[in-house]
């Protein structure tokens, strides 16, 4: 059965997907709607990119998940290398050479009461590993526009966005902005008016040989955003993190966002402001090469 879904409207068959310690068909796959991830957003999750037969940094992945979950006082029922091991045989039994993985551990089903302590069977583990998916289509040839959010980025002092974790109503209120202003992405800042970050995305901008992102107090500790610190010093980047606002973005000579799903993506326009001349920057493509080689030659085998 083919069906368009999934993150880009890839096309996928029925996948095999694993739910609460065995794999399934997809159709048949049940979560119980008792489940507080469903009824509170009580859980956990990680999005993880295959490339050319390896997954990239998996180890880093698994490890962040796990953070996520005692940030939530949330114990998963695995070790860290049976979850890397889970996460393998996903993909080895969905044939994926490219593709997104998305591990989810929720506080599993209780009561209608939000306690955690009401879910006795405990949580609920699940991964589900697709074939490649392309998040934005021609927008990373012609750039994606941006506008900034009228919403904050939920500051850590309410709940701290380096949990990953199934509470993204404040991304999703941005996203809605983007889309009902024709932009490809919203752009958070914090409570103080600094960047913070993109609704699933980090944020970077470029000035002559300087590459700039906030630190992450106030956004997620991304693992493309690591990556791409990383490679900066090699294509002749200064990266720093600091914070900085909404004029340095309007000013600066480039722009792009960094995900998992969004991999490295040229802004073009923010508020309606050119960045640069207004097409994807030199240096930005310069990086999304260097990252396209990265990713593609290093990873776990899967
Ligand atoms: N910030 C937020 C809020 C995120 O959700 C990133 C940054 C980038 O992190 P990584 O580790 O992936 O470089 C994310 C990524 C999507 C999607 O549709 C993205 C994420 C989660 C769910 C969906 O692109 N997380």
């Amino acid at each position: 059965m083919a069906s368009y879904r999934g993150i880009g409207g890839t096309p996928t068959k029925d996948l095999s997907v694993y739910v609460d310690g065995t794999f399934v068909p997809e159709s048949e796959a049940k979560i119980s709607i008792f489940d507080h991830g469903l009824l509170y957003g009580d859980g956990v999750f990680e999005g993880i990119r295959a490339y050319n037969g390896r997954v990239f940094k998996l180890e880093r992945h698994v490890h962040r998940l796990f953070a996520s979950a005692k940030a939530i006082d949330l114990k998963i029922p695995h070790t860290k290398e049976a979850m890397a091991g889970l996460i393998l045989d996903a993909c080895r039994r969905n044939r994926i050479r490219d593709g997104y993985v998305r591990p989810i551990v929720t506080r599993g089903p209780g009561d209608l009461g939000l306690d955690p302590r009401k879910c006795k069977r405990g949580p609920s583990v699940i991964i589900i590993a697709q074939p490649t998916i392309n998040l934005y289509g021609d927008a990373y040839v012609r750039g994606l526009k941006v506008v900034t959010s009228a919403y904050r980025r939920m500051p850590p002092e309410a709940l701290s966005p380096s949990i990953k974790s199934l509470n993204y109503l404040n991304n999703i209120m941005a996203r809605i902005e983007a889309n009902q202003a024709g932009a490809d992405e919203a752009l958070f800042l914090d409570m103080q008016g600094y960047v913070s970050e993109a609704s699933a995305d980090n944020f970077f901008i470029v000035n002559g040989d300087r590459l700039l992102t906030p630190w992450t107090s106030t956004n997620l500790p991304g693992i493309t955003r690591e990556t791409v610190l990383e490679l900066a010093p090699g294509i002749g980047l200064k990266p720093q993190e600091r914070p900085f606002t909404l004029y340095d973005v309007y000013a600066a000579d480039e722009a792009f966002i960094t995900g998992t799903a969004a991999e490295v993506g040229p802004v073009v326009d923010v508020d309606g402001r050119a960045i640069g001349d207004g097409k994807p920057g030199p240096r930005t493509k310069k990086l999304m090469k260097a990252f396209r080689d990265h990713v593609t030659s290093t990873g776990t085998p899967i």
